[in-house]
């Protein structure tokens, strides 16, 4: 649980993404099961200037020293057209900051993307041992023209493809040369509305959201499930700062947040941190 607090919190300070961004909101799993000792999850963000839509793979494993794995992530060809993957930091660090061993990337299987990593090459014993991993990897999307981002995106076991060479294709997780399932849960994708200040995504700003805030930030509390929210003063960190500038507001003593507030929006310009998970929004 450190792990992921930290390395999350990371991610929340360094990560300044520039430019007409907003924030993509991807909501709780459809449909998940339980009990899997691996559990993946999607979080995004749309560049408006770009016209794509970049999705961030996560995992929590709970299971052991992952190896490898395959995931397949499927999605509507008809909004989503997959342009490339890219892997995190963690994958980047193995074999001396070489990278893995091995990498199977199909952006054109059919219905979806699959993505195979095997970390060691032979006699290797490379591993991500058990932690949360917020950035296993990236999917690039372009958004087909004229459509709006309303759609799902799905953990899934693709079929081996008909063209191309991805015989192996079923999504799996690999410890100690073993394969195992991870959970396969499908997101709702939406470029949402959140409402700025709301730290602990009630839908509605008052103390409670400085001190889920200060909690997050300094006593290993719980994350913010909509980052970008938590950004209270719209400035590239995600900080005391944010705290301080709240509670000015709530006591009267300092600016409203910047839009979307004080109704529920999107974020109009400006860096983003991404927003995963914002229901309180009508
Ligand atoms: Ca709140
Ligand atoms: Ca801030």
């Amino acid at each position: 649980m450190n792990t992921q607090i930290s390395a999350s919190r990371r991610m929340a300070t360094l990560s300044v993404i520039s430019g007409f961004i907003l924030a993509v909101v991807i909501t709780i799993p459809i449909g998940a099961q339980s009990g899997s000792d691996f559990v993946l999850a999607l979080s995004g963000t749309y560049d408006a200037a770009e016209n794509i839509l970049l999705v961030d793979v996560s995992i929590e494993n709970n299971g052991g020293d992952m190896q490898g794995f395959n995931i397949d992530v499927c999605h509507d060809e008809g909004i989503l057209d997959p342009k490339a993957i890219f892997y995190g930091p963690e994958i980047q660090a193995l074999n001396g900051g070489s990278g893995p061993a091995f990498i199977f990337s199909y952006i054109d299987a059919p219905g979806g993307i699959v993505y195979g990593v095997v970390f060691s090459g032979f006699g290797g014993n490379e591993v991500l041992p058990i932690g949360f991993y917020r950035q296993l990897f990236q999917i690039h999307y372009d958004l087909v023209a004229g459509v709006t981002i309303d759609t799902e995106l799905c953990f899934c076991n693709i079929p081996p493809c008909n063209t191309g060479n991805c015989s192996v294709a079923e999504t799996i997780i690999v410890i100690g040369g073993q394969s195992y399932p991870p959970e396969l849960n499908c997101f709702d994708v939406t470029s949402g509305d959140f409402l700025r200040g709301d730290a602990n995504a009630d839908g509605t700003i008052n103390i409670a959201d400085p001190i889920f805030s200060l909690s997050y930030l300094f006593s290993q509390g719980l994350e913010p499930t909509c980052l970008e929210a938590a950004n209270a003063n719209n400035d590239t960190g995600i900080d005391l700062g944010d705290a301080l500038f709240l509670l000015n507001y709530i006591n009267g003593m300092g600016p409203a947040p910047p839009a979307p507030f004080p109704v529920c929006g999107v974020d109009p310009a400006g860096a983003v941190f991404g927003c995963g998970n914002y229901d309180a929004c009508p």
